[in-house]
């Protein structure tokens, strides 16, 4: 047998020592800007990320209103491959045909309906806005926006009427011809507007722009209101009917494909990526996994993955390590791995990122996992608590919770993750069946993560995720420390706070 050298920790054995930051390492200065697949020395990765999270190849995680609202941040989601490939492919259609910037609203709300009612549609339709007109059509005159923030600002008295929690019009733009989305930028802006709703000549509601829309359109201000922008979109893959789903997926969209496997170092691996690479060349990019170590990855970097995924038995749900014994610590793993990403590029000048899979517990943990060498995360348990997610939000002893379950278990029953090349069937499970705390929108939430992440940046004096690497100084703590950094030796008052400001 061969023995690794030391022990292997997780991200929470490890802290960051702050470095110099200068006047200029300010969180508005920081470009979270990072490669998704792979790319020679001297040119740019063809598939680049504004944020560096990408979504969980999970049933209880990645459909496509969380696809939507992922790349709409800059991020991507891998839509889950657990079920028929035509199903798969119909999801990542209908993220690719998600009309952005210029939004008809499809349903709206009427005055005598309840706290109750909104949140139905709100959920239901995934709208952060919802327009009010004086009959309830789409078309009847506009008297008000009911946004997702009152609904949930207002959820206790559930008896009022949404009357209260209408939001005036302040301003309206009338739709004409040549009316661009400029002007509707220009007074979202200054009228510091959530959604700007857009009347015809008569008064009557013809669309939304959100302020969101204004934010990814700000760099392009004169583009038409009538035109849109397709968002990027992965889809999951496994290593048993790749002949068939693999084209569909092309066919509806997706941007790149991921295979979907709980241990990646493997000549099941290596088949898919040749099969894919004979019939499409480089156009269609891959990632493999997942591995948690420097030989596992230059075998998959080898075999032409365009990405490499790292993990085995972190992820909140997996019980792998505890059914299996195998796996190995998230923390140690990338750094071993990431390591040998550096070495194979110096040797080959081929950069092949690599992604941090499961394991991410609080914010910083992201940070620790960009500074040890990740170029993305992929998230379950974080994106589960969103609004977004495919699954249902359920009061559970009077605290909102949504639903969250492991690819490998018995209720997902993705056999194809683990297979080894048996029977088409789940043998054993391998994750759990669990609730995470509801909370709220993913806007908001990976608003305020990265917020917190662009500022440990700016405390190690780097403005850039490749400075970070660089510069970034780490230190192993002890179990003792790890007592010393949480409040300690006071009466917390309020108990979710713990929760809440990590
Ligand atoms: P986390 O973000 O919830 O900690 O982990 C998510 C990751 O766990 C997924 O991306 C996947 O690699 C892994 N996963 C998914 N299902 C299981 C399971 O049932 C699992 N064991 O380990």
């Amino acid at each position: 047998a061969t023995f690794f050298e030391g022990e292997s920790h997780t991200f929470s054995e490890y802290l960051l020592v702050p470095g110099y930051s200068s006047a200029e390492n300010i969180p508005a200065n920081v470009s979270l800007k990072t490669p998704l697949v792979r790319f020679k020395r001297g040119e740019e990765s063809p598939i680049t990320l504004n944020i560096p999270m990408v979504s969980a190849i999970m049933q209880s995680v990645s459909g496509p209103r969380l696809a939507i609202a992922l790349a709409q941040e800059g991020g991507i989601s891998f839509i889950y491959g657990s079920q028929p490939a035509a199903a798969e492919a119909a999801m990542v259609r209908e993220v690719k045909s998600y009309k952005a910037g210029f939004v008809v609203s499809d349903s709206t709300l009427t005055p005598d309906m309840t706290l109750e009612d909104v949140l139905d549609m709100v959920d239901r339709t995934g709208h952060s806005t919802m327009p009010v007109t004086e009959d309830g059509t789409p078309t009847g005159k506009f008297c008000g926006i009911v946004t997702s923030r009152d609904y949930r600002v207002s959820r206790d008295p559930r008896d009022k009427k949404v009357r209260e929690f209408m939001t005036p019009a302040e301003k309206t733009i009338v739709a004409e011809d040549g009316t661009s989305l400029k002007v509707a930028n220009d007074l979202i802006w200054e009228h510091k507007l959530n959604a700007l709703p857009i009347v015809d000549k008569d008064g009557n509601l013809v669309s939304l722009v959100f302020r969101k829309d204004y934010d990814s359109h700000k760099s392009r201000p004169n583009e038409l209101l009538d035109q849109h922008k397709r968002y990027m979109v992965g889809a999951g893959i496994n290593t048993r009917d790749y002949a068939e789903r693999v084209p569909l997926l092309v066919e509806a969209g997706a941007d790149v494909l991921c295979i979907d496997s709980s241990e990646g170092f493997s000549e099941w691996q290596k088949r898919t990526l040749e099969w894919i690479h004979q019939n499409y060349g480089d156009k269609v990019k891959v990632g493999a996994g997942n591995v948690v170590d420097a030989e596992g990855f230059r075998f998959l970097a080898d075999c032409g993955a365009d990405f490499v995924k790292v993990g085995i038995g972190g992820g909140s749900i997996c019980i792998t390590r505890e059914t299996k014994g195998i796996g190995r610590g998230q923390a140690t793993a990338l750094i071993d791995v990431c390591r040998a990403r550096d070495e194979y590029f110096e040797e080959t000048g081929v950069y092949v990122p690599v992604c941090s899979d499961g394991g991410i517990v609080y914010d910083y943990h992201m940070t620790l996992a960009l500074a040890m060498g990740a170029d993305f995360m992929m998230l379950g348990r974080y994106f589960a608590r969103f609004d977004e997610s495919p699954t249902s939000r359920v009061n559970v002893n009077g605290q909102y919770m949504k639903e969250y379950w492991g690819e490998g278990s018995a209720r997902a029953r993705n056999w194809q993750r683990y297979d080894l090349g048996g029977a088409a069937k789940l043998s054993f499970v391998e994750g759990v069946d669990s609730y995470v705390p509801y909370a709220g929108s993913l806007k908001d939430g990976v608003d305020g993560t990265l917020y917190k992440v662009k500022s440990t940046m700016c405390n190690c004096g780097a403005n850039s995720i490749p400075e970070l690497q660089q510069k970034a100084r780490l230190t192993l703590v002890s179990s003792t420390s790890i007592v010393e950094g949480g409040a300690h030796d006071v009466v917390v008052k309020d108990s979710q706070q713990s929760v809440t400001y990590r």
